[in-house]
């Protein structure tokens, strides 16, 4: 085949300069650069559209995580990561991490000890530059009984958006939820010991579960209620019960978890405690999905097809 063929016919106009159908590209760079091959090359929290990327290759199970200002959110993410991270969070092991810039940032407190001595503030007061939404930490872990690989996408909330969900209904921001195979509500442990602040932590925990059915639109939400500071209260079981009935009668379906993230009495509670109970009670149940093949009982003398199936 003659090559000459395909090339563009060139012109040598009455200056001298060659003009051609490639124009102005004419000394231009022969290929153009490709996109680039990673969506998160940063590696620092998950942006919506990242995430969306992510849940279009495999199944990402997305949880919410809600809770009042300083009631533990970000503790648990932090103490979550610095167990995986030493391989000590029990029956699970780290395959891969998305995002562990971002869970560096945040578990960062916990590391900066000094002299040895915990620092006051584990973690900081979470503020987000985005208002839109939140950014997301992404954990791959495997199952060690069944070899099962879990993606789990983990946001890091600031505790004046679940107020403002409580008080004003304001759900923009939390649009996600509505992809989240289960919701942690986090309660600070010390105010549900305060016989002064539990009864009103209690109202708000059921009106919080009323705002999430509206917003998921009738579908029963999965709730995990995560209990911090287990390192100095235990959970007495009378206010679990009302805590469960308050969410029952919102119609929610509800475990409880007491967690302690954080230790400040390491030989009693050693610091993670709960936290695989928490992630198991997170990917331990299958979402709610219609069965593939629903499963037909032949009708006596019906079709030969069904009897065929049934006969296999
Ligand atoms: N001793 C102890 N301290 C805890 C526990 N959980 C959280 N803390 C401490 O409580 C403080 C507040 O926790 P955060 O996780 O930052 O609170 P948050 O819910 O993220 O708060 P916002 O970001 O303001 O919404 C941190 O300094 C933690 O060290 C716990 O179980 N035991
Ligand atoms: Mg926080």
């Amino acid at each position: 085949m003659n090559e000459a063929a395909n090339l563009p016919s060139a012109d040598v106009g009455s200056n001298g300069e060659i003009s051609s159908q490639f124009g102005d590209r004419l000394g231009a760079a022969v290929l153009e650069q490709p996109d680039r091959a990673s969506a998160f090359p940063s590696s620092r929290a998950l942006g919506l559209e990242d995430l969306n990327a992510m849940m279009g290759t495999r199944y990402v199970n997305v949880v919410g995580i809600l809770g009042d200002p300083e009631s533990g959110k970000t503790a648990c993410l932090a103490s979550l990561y610095l167990l995986i991270s030493h391989a000590k969070l029990e029956g699970w092991s780290f395959a891969d991490s998305k995002s562990l810039t971002a869970f560096e940032e945040i578990a960062r407190g916990a590391r900066d000890w000094n002299d040895g001595r915990a620092p006051e503030q584990m973690t900081v007061h979470t503020e987000l530059a985005d208002d839109h939404g939140p950014g997301f930490l992404h954990l791959r872990l495997i199952r060690r009984s069944d070899g099962r690989r879990v993606d789990l996408a983990l946001p890091d909330v600031p505790g004046e958006w679940t107020q403002m969900l409580v008080s004003t209904a304001r759900s923009d921001r939390l649009e996600f939820l509505k992809s989240a195979g289960a919701i942690w509500i986090v309660l600070d442990g010390r105010s549900l010991a305060d016989i002064e602040k539990r009864h009103g932590l209690i109202a708000r925990v059921g009106q919080l579960a009323a705002r999430l059915k509206t917003m998921l639109e009738g579908r029963t939400p999965r709730l995990i209620v995560a209990v911090t500071h287990r390192d100095l209260h235990v959970l007495e079981d009378n206010v679990a019960g009302r805590l469960r009935t308050e969410l029952n009668r919102r119609g929610a379906e509800v475990e409880i978890v007491g967690v302690a993230p954080f230790s400040d009495q390491p030989e009693n509670v050693p610091a993670g405690f709960g936290l695989a109970e928490l992630i198991n009670l997170t990917v331990g149940t299958v979402p709610d999905r219609p069965p593939f093949w629903r499963s037909t009982k032949p009708v006596e003398g019906g079709r030969a097809y069904l009897s065929y199936r049934s006969s296999q």
